[in-house]
C-alpha cells in the first residue's frame, strides 16, 4: 500500500508527516526546530536578526539544509517502508520570496548526490537572504501597487486581497527599487513553497494557485499573473516569475539526488502550497458549508468559497483553495492573547475561566467588549485600546464572557462576507479544548462546532494533498470528502451543539454589538 509524505516549511521549523492510505494511519512524523537543530544561521525564531525591527527576512539555505536532514529523518525512519513512498508535497510559510539567478535552474537539474545539496546550492541565490511574512517594511510600496492598479478595491477583485507589506509583490517591489543590481541578477522569483519543490523536483517548480494568491500578483479568477500587476510592481517581472499551476498539480518526480542520496524511489512531487491552503485540508474543511477556525496566539477562520468576491472591508483575503474553489483567511490579532489578558487579571487558570462562562448568561445582561488589547488586524485597530459598555470592571465573570462573547460576533459579522452560511465549525488550535469556549462560538455562529485533534494541520493537509493528487492522476478524480475520511472526520462524540434559547439571545444583541464597534471605530480614527 502506498505511502504519502507531507512536508511543512514553518517560520519556526520544518515538519514532515508521513500517512497510509489503506489503514488512515499517521505512520511517522519528525520535527526539526531551525534555531536549535542549526544554529550556524543565527536565526532567532526561524528570523536573522537585525536593526530595523520592519524588516524580518530568513535564509533560504537554512531551509534547503534542513530539507535535506529531514529527507534522511524520513528515509531512516520508514527504513525498508521507503518503497512505498508514492508521492510528496509540502507547505510553506506564505509570502516569503527567494531571488535566484539566472544560472540556477541547470545547478537544481544537476545536483550530486555524493556531496550534500547545501555546498552545490550556494551559488545559486541573487540574494541570499529571503522576505519572510513578518516583515513589514514595504508600506510605500503597498500605496505605489495599490494607486498604479486603480485603488484598493481594484486590486483586491483582482488579486483577492489588498496591498498587504508581507505580500510577495510589495516585496519584490522593494527589492527591483533598493537593489537593482540583484533584480537583474535574479533569474526566478520563487516563493518559499516552489523554492523548496524545485530543490526536490531537481528543476524550476510552478507556483500554486493557493500560495501564488499571497502575492498580489494573480489574476485569482482566472489564474493567471494579471499584467497590471506585474507592471504595477517591477520592470522584467514576467519573465522572472514561474508558471501557475492548480494545487493539485503533478509537477515532477524526485529527483536523482534524493532517489540516490537517502534511497527514496521515484515519487511523484505534487506542486507545494502555503500553509493556510494546506491547513483548509489539514482540518477537513473541504467542502462549502464547513468553516475552520483556530483558536491560537492570534485567532484565524478560514473556509472554502465557490466565487472569489473580496472582503469589502479590506481586512481579510481571498486565496485559491487547493481544492479547487476559493477559500477566505480572517485573521485576529487578539484571540488566546486576549483571553489570557482576562483570565490573569482576576487570577483565574483555564478551569476557573470556564467556570465564569458556565455561571453567567448568554448575552451577558447587555454588557459588551471590544477587546482590543494589542493593535487588532480584523478590524483595523491600528492603536490598542478595549472599549467596553455596560461592563463592571470588578466583576470577572462578566468579563470572561465578555471577551469571549465580543471575540466570537466579531468572528461571525468580519466573515460574513465570504460565508454567510456556516453549517459546520471545525476548531483547532490550543484554546479548542475549551468546551465552554465553544459552546458559544456554537451559540453566536448557530453551528455545531467539531474539535479536530490536529498538532500541525498544514502538514497533514500536505500529506493528503499528495494522497489526492497521486491517487486522481492514476484514475478520476477522488471526491475530498474521502481523501480526508478517518484522517480527520470529526466524531459525534466532539460536538458542541448550538442551544436554540442562547442563539436567539445572540440573534437579538448583534445589531447592538454592530453599532457599538462601528462607534468605537468611528471614534478612533477623530
Ligand atoms: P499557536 O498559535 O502559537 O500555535 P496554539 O494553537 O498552541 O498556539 O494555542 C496556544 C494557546 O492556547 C495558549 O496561548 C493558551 O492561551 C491557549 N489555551 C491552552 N489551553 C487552553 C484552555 N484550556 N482554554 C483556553 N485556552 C487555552
Ligand atoms: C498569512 C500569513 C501567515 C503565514 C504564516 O497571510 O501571513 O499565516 O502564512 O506562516
Amino acid at each position: 500500500m502506498p505511502l504519502y509524505l507531507g512536508l511543512d516549511c514553518g517560520t519556526q521549523s520544518l515538519n514532515a508527516l508521513v500517512i497510509e492510505s489503506e489503514g488512515r494511519e499517521v505512520v511517522l512524523e519528525r520535527t526539526l526546530p531551525f534555531d536549535e537543530a542549526f544554529p550556524g544561521y543565527g536565526t532567532v525564531n526561524g528570523a536573522l536578526p537585525g536593526d530595523d525591527p520592519l524588516v524580518v527576512e530568513a535564509p533560504p539555505l537554512l531551509w534547503a539544509e534542513a530539507l535535506d536532514r529531514m529527507m534522511g529523518l524520513v528515509a531512516a525512519g520508514l527504513g525498508p517502508e521507503l518503497a512505498r513512498v508514492a508521492a510528496v508535497t509540502g507547505s510553506a510559510q506564505q509570502h516569503g520570496s527567494v531571488y535566484l539567478s539566472s544560472g540556477a535552474e541547470p545547478i537544481l537539474r544537476g545536483l550530486d548526490p555524493a556531496g550534500p545539496l547545501v555546498d552545490q546550492i550556494r551559488t545559486i541565490f541573487a540574494r541570499e537572504r529571503a522576505p519572510i511574512w513578518m516583515d513589514a517594511s514595504t508600506s510605500a510600496e503597498c500605496a505605489e501597487i495599490t494607486e498604479a492598479v486603480g485603488g484598493p478595491d481594484a486590486l483586491a477583485h483582482l488579486t483577492g486581497s489588498c496591498a498587504f507589506e508581507r505580500f510577495t509583490g510589495p516585496q519584490i517591489r522593494k527589492l527591483a527599487r533598493t537593489d537593482p543590481e540583484a533584480w537583474r541578477h535574479t533569474g526566478r522569483v520563487h516563493l518559499v513553497s516552489s523554492y523548496l519543490a524545485s530543490l526536490l523536483m531537481g528543476g524550476d517548480a510552478p507556483v500554486d494557485i493557493g500560495d501564488g494568491s499571497g502575492m498580489n500578483l494573480l489574476d485569482l479568477s482566472r489564474g493567471v499573473w494579471a499584467e497590471s500587476a506585474l507592471d504595477a510592481t517591477a520592470p522584467d517581472l514576467r519573465a522572472k516569475l514561474p508558471s501557475v499551476v492548480p494545487s493539485a498539480t503533478v509537477v515532477g518526480r524526485l529527483s536523482r539526488y534524493w532517489t540516490r542520496r537517502h534511497g527514496f524511489p521515484p515519487a511523484d512531487v505534487v506542486a507545494w502550497t502555503g500553509d493556510n491552503p494546506s491547513s483548509l485540508v489539514g482540518v477537513g474543511a473541504v467542502e462549502p458549508g464547513v468553516t475552520a477556525v483556530s483558536l491560537g496566539t492570534s485567532d484565524t477562520l478560514f473556509a472554502p468559497m465557490t466565487d472569489p468576491a473580496p472582503d469589502p472591508s479590506g481586512a481579510a483575503h481571498v486565496f485559491g483553495a487547493p481544492t479547487g474553489g476559493f477559500m477566505s483567511l480572517v485573521c485576529f490579532r487578539n484571540g488566546s492573547l486576549a483571553r489570557e489578558r482576562v483570565r490573569d487579571r482576576f487570577g483565574l487558570d483555564w478551569n476557573g475561566f470556564s467556570e465564569a462562562l458556565r455561571s453567567t448568561p448568554p448575552g451577558n445582561g447587555g454588557a459588551i467588549m471590544l477587546p482590543w488589547f494589542e493593535p487588532e488586524i480584523t478590524p483595523p485597530v491600528l492603536e490598542a485600546g478595549v472599549c467596553a459598555r455596560g461592563l463592571d470592571e470588578a466583576d470577572a465573570g462578566a468579563n470572561v464572557r465578555a471577551v469571549v462573547e465580543g471575540q466570537m460576533m466579531s468572528m461571525v459579522r468580519h466573515s460574513s462576507w465570504a460565508t454567510p452560511r456556516v453549517e459546520r465549525i471545525h476548531a483547532t488550535g490550543g484554546a479548542a479544548r475549551n468546551t465552554e469556549i465553544l459552546q458559544v462560538m456554537a451559540d453566536v455562529f448557530d453551528a455545531p462546532v467539531y474539535r479536530i485533534d490536529v498538532s500541525n494541520s498544514a502538514c497533514l493537509g500536505a500529506a493528503l494533498r499528495a494522497m489526492h493528487a497521486h491517487a486522481s492522476s492514476a484514475g478520476p478524480p477522488v471526491a475530498w470528502r474521502r481523501v480526508v475520511e478517518g484522517f480527520v472526520s470529526p466524531s459525534s462524540d466532539r460536538v458542541v451543539r448550538p442551544r436554540a434559547g442562547a442563539v436567539e439571545v445572540y440573534r437579538r444583541h448583534a445589531p447592538e454589538h454592530e453599532a457599538f464597534e462601528e462607534a468605537s471605530l468611528r471614534r478612533r480614527r477623530r
